[in-house]
């Protein structure tokens, strides 16, 4: 089953609460992240969330264990269905978040390679394959892995199994769609809908590429 994932990096909440709303029928969740958070707080979550379409935060937390915890505590206290953490930090770092996770009935995606163009530098040379691994034996549900390099991801895939793919990279970075809906569980697109004069329009278009409608 293939999801479309509104990434909603506007910094106004008026423009973030009117998007979504628009964009709504033709999701299946909305993922924010530091852009919303910081200019408009945390509380847009609440109410983002009470419109009903699970919310996944995108803080790629990447600190010591505590302090991982903590932000993820945060993070499953207003509203969030799934949180976003990288790899490279450790066994320990990413436990603290699947944890703090499941202990609230959420979900924790694992970054193993990201999508633009400078991931190449450190997540190639096995990194990402090493993440991967790591996914699977912290019991995380799953990975964000590049649209922009399908035949990466499709290696990734062979790694984690049945474990969820979400896949940015989608539209704006230049992520073909066809091209990876067919092997992941959720694609992520941002500025081809919220940058769009007609969200609505735009994201019924991406919502082709889910496998349910
Ligand atoms: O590797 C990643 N690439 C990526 O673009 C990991 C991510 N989390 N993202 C996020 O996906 C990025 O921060 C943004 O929120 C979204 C892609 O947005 P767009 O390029 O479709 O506008």
């Amino acid at each position: 089953m293939t999801d479309l994932i509104l990434a909603l990096d506007v910094t106004d909440h008026d423009d973030a609460v009117s998007i979504a709303n628009q964009a709504a029928p033709y999701l299946d969740a909305i993922k924010i992240g530091y852009p919303l958070v910081l200019a408009a707080g945390l509380g847009v979550a609440d109410e983002l969330s009470a419109a009903g379409l699970p919310l996944i935060a995108d803080f790629k937390v990447a600190d010591i264990p505590n302090t991982s915890r903590l932000i993820a505590e945060e993070v499953f206290s207003h509203g969030f269905s799934g949180i976003i953490c990288h790899g490279f930090v450790g066994r320990d770092s990413v436990l603290a978040c699947v944890e703090t996770a499941h202990d609230h009935g959420g979900e924790c995606y694992v970054v193993t390679e990201m999508s633009h163009p400078g991931a190449v530098d450190f997540f190639h040379g096995g990194t990402a394959e090493r993440i991967a691994t790591l996914v699977c034996e912290t019991g995380a549900d799953g990975i964000i892995a590049p649209a922009t390099r399908p035949e990466r991801t499709q290696v990734l895939r062979t790694l984690i199994g049945t474990k969820k793919i979400l896949s940015p990279g989608v539209g704006a970075q230049g992520g073909d769609p066809g091209a990876i809906a067919g092997i992941v569980d959720g694609i992520i697109v941002g500025r081809a809908i919220y940058e769009s004069s007609d969200p609505a329009r735009a994201a019924k278009e991406f919502s082709l590429f889910r496998t349910h409608k």
